[in-house]
């Protein structure tokens, strides 16, 4: 068996990103257009994505007028964020629920205290979902909190500045769809609402118009997460002019690949160099590795975004921390969702979750933050993330004889030691193609238990020749043939 040594050169980051920020030919709107182009090389881009990276972990909020009705219509329990939708209601009484919006719990410190203490280093919030409904003052509407609703306290405003208190970055979700303007195309197939004077270029200005108010009145955003894409009358040149629009008004801000047409679904995945966005957008699934750009995914602790009464569906703390785990070990970031009720509450779940999980970043959160992919193809007990010289194994199965065995790894670290210890050094050592590393008898997390291995050089890690990824160029890969 021939062992070769060789460094893989990152060829796909040694060329420049640039991004043509050409107005497309939409870009004929009150509004200035994106003069000119925007060069960005991958060093630039790199800068504005390094927080987000470092983060790896966020807040998703789905929070609006569904949360009243909670799930139900007419018998029925199976809706939510798309009750509008899916139980066929008109868009005339579906604006009758905005004078019951009053959400005289909502806490804006405590939210934001429940996601920092969760280990969540961002926040993003729908701004406005697919029903139309602004959670922030715009004056571009009457069908937001402070005109329609008897709370008249701007949420968002609310929200943004806990965020900077507390030092978590604020983003905004922010859909393109819009079932209530009647600007908005294609109607609900099932809707009687006349359309012939509707105008989408009209409703457009008016979706960038709030977008600007959004990037403009609110401080320094970090995410613009777009939604609703899907339809036909948002095309690729659309998507482009508001990518170059949205970067005009905060050049630093990150915006998601749901802004253009490139999301391959709910597979979330895109090509970076045709598509508008940064990162992609897997929903409700993990990649099965990692993607060869940056990636977030996206995922509820029950089976609904917005606030469903009736949903018991949630997934244990344990799932949710190896979830992380097997995120962070593909190079991914992970948004976590909450639906708050109608009260303006988390639901008790969601907050038992969120405790949870920080009680384990609180031991555990070097493992995660600002770490790259695992160096090994699959570690049938767990994952492990990366970062410099030192490399985490995630371990889900604890291993009962006490020797935790690494397949490919050919070098000793200088320092082994739980995470959850007060740094008592592990035993290990290396024979033929793996490294042992000698644990307690007992796993120290009943979710997933992290070792930590520190190598006073690079570590060499064998790997089969037909893995064509990228590995970071410091590393050197040794290669079985
Ligand atoms: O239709 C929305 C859905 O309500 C929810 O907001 C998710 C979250 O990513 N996005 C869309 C479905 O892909």
């Amino acid at each position: 068996m021939r062992l070769i040594s060789i460094r893989i050169l990152s060829a796909a980051f040694m060329v420049l990103l640039v991004l043509g920020c050409r107005p497309g030919e939409d870009a004929k709107k009150s509004e200035p257009a994106v003069s000119g182009e925007q060069q960005e090389t991958r060093a630039q881009f790199d800068e504005r994505m390094e927080w987000w990276r470092e983060a790896r972990f966020g807040l998703f909020l789905h929070w609006g007028l569904y949360a009243i009705p909670a799930g139900e219509w007419k018998g029925e329990t199976n809706h939510a964020e798309w009750i509008l939708q899916t139980a066929q209601i008109p868009v005339d009484e579906y604006v009758r629920f905005a004078p019951q919006f009053n959400p005289v719990e909502f806490d804006a410190a405590d939210w934001v205290r429940m996601a920092k203490e969760a280990g969540m280093k961002y926040i993003v919030i729908t701004s406005k979902h697919h029903d139309g409904f602004c959670l922030f003052d715009s004056e571009m509407t009457d069908f937001d909190v402070m005109d329609a609703t008897p709370f008249k306290r701007d949420i968002l405003k609310e929200l943004a500045e806990e965020c900077r208190k507390q030092g978590l970055k604020m983003c905004w979700y922010h859909s393109i769809m819009d079932w209530h303007h009647p600007d908005y195309l294609p109607r609900r197939s099932w809707e009687n609402r006349a359309a012939d004077d509707a105008d989408f270029d009209r409703y457009v200005d008016y979706m960038k118009a709030q977008v600007k108010e959004l990037i403009t009145n609110y401080g320094e955003i970090g995410v613009l997460w777009f939604d609703g894409e899907w339809e036909k009358t948002w095309t690729p040149e659309r998507g482009l002019d508001l990518y170059c629009y949205v970067r005009s008004l905060q050049p630093n801000i990150i915006i998601n690949n749901r802004v253009g047409k490139g999301r391959a679904g709910m597979a979330g995945t895109y090509d970076p160099g045709s598509a508008s966005g940064d990162f992609g957008t897997p929903e409700q699934e993990i990649p099965a590795t990692g993607l060869d750009y940056d990636w977030e995914t996206c995922m509820t602790m029950n089976d609904y975004w917005g606030y469903n009464r009736n949903d018991p569906n949630w997934k244990s703390e344990i799932d949710l921390i190896q979830k992380l785990s097997d995120i962070a070990s593909k190079g991914g970031n992970f948004l976590l969702n909450v639906g708050p009720t109608a009260e303006g509450l988390f639901p008790p779940e969601s907050v038992e979750r969120l405790a949870a999980i920080g009680r384990w970043m609180k031991t555990n959160g070097d493992s995660i933050y600002g770490t790259t992919a695992s160096l090994f193809e699959k570690l049938d007990w767990g994952r492990s993330t990366t970062k410099g010289r030192t490399l985490y194994f995630h371990v889900f199965d604890w291993p009962a004889d006490g020797r935790l065995v690494v397949p490919g790894l050919l070098t000793k670290a200088d320092r082994a030691v739980l995470l959850s210890s007060s740094g008592e050094p592990l035993d290990m050592f290396v024979e033929d193609d793996h490294a042992v590393i000698t644990v307690p008898a007992e796993a120290p997390d009943k979710a997933v238990s992290v070792v930590a291995c520190t190598f006073a050089s690079e570590p060499e890690v064998m790997r089969s020749p037909d893995i064509a990824r990228v590995i970071p160029p410091s590393i050197p890969v040794r290669v079985l043939r």
